[in-house]
């Protein structure tokens, strides 16, 4: 059986990720098509809570143990991606490993130590990474009240996302976001539906092993 992809949206707040991965999500229900939507920090587990109470600064961690959380939050929910590609289901996420490297390399820890919690994770077929500048983002009403919701930080990340795009410029997909949601969405559209189709008889391969 042809399996599904693992495709990932990537970009700093207010870049459009959640309501584009929705448009794109419900296309491909309407057109009956295996898919299936979901979302890192996922909030609901345990673990997921302990995140949402952090960014709320509900709770306050170490800028290490906060990281392997969000990286923990990926494992326990890494062998059900697999399962929904293993079974023709392609998995459609709203972040994943990228951002939890980029956002605690942006506080200064070391990139290499940042990655190694997510090592071996589902390595993804493609990252979509809607990339828009911080004017642009502000402009779009303005970071909310959680943690890392300030224009400094949001820079940072997106330098980083550009250091991660050049050492996986093999999966790795910039759009400028900056145009208007409809112009977009059919444009993600093709990439996801190329990809899908050219990794249907490809193994699935592991992240940053
Ligand atoms: P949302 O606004 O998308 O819910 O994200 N974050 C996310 C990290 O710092 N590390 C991670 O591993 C992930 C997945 C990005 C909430 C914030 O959490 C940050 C924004
Ligand atoms: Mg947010």
């Amino acid at each position: 059986m042809a399996r599904g992809a693992l495709i990932i949206f990537e970009g700093v707040d207010r870049s459009g990720k959640s309501t584009q991965i929705k448009r794109i999500f419900n296309q491909m229900v309407n057109k009956g098509e295996n898919v299936h939507l979901t979302r890192f920090p996922e909030r609901t587990s345990e673990i997921g809570q302990t995140i949402n109470g952090y960014l709320k600064s509900s709770n306050d961690l170490s800028d290490q143990a906060i990281h392997l959380l969000f990286s923990a939050n990926r494992w326990e929910h890494a062998q059900s991606i697999l399962n929904y590609m293993n079974n023709g289901t392609s998995v459609l996420v709203d972040r994943y490993a990228f951002s939890g490297v980029a956002f605690t390399a942006a506080k200064g820890l070391d990139l290499e130590w940042c990655k190694n919690p997510d090592r071996g994770l589902p390595k993804p077929d493609l990252v979509l990474q809607l990339d828009v500048d911080e004017e642009t983002a502000k402009k779009r009403g303005g970071f909310g009240e959680e943690r890392y919701e300030k224009v400094e930080f949001q820079r940072q990340v997106r330098k980083l996302y550009s250091q991660l795009r050049e050492e996986h410029s093999d999966i790795w997909k910039i759009i400028d976001a900056s145009a208007s949601v409809d112009e977009l969405t059919p444009a993600l559209q093709n990439h996801v539906d190329e990809t899908i189709k050219s990794c249907q008889n490809k193994d699935i391969e592991k992240l940053w092993i």
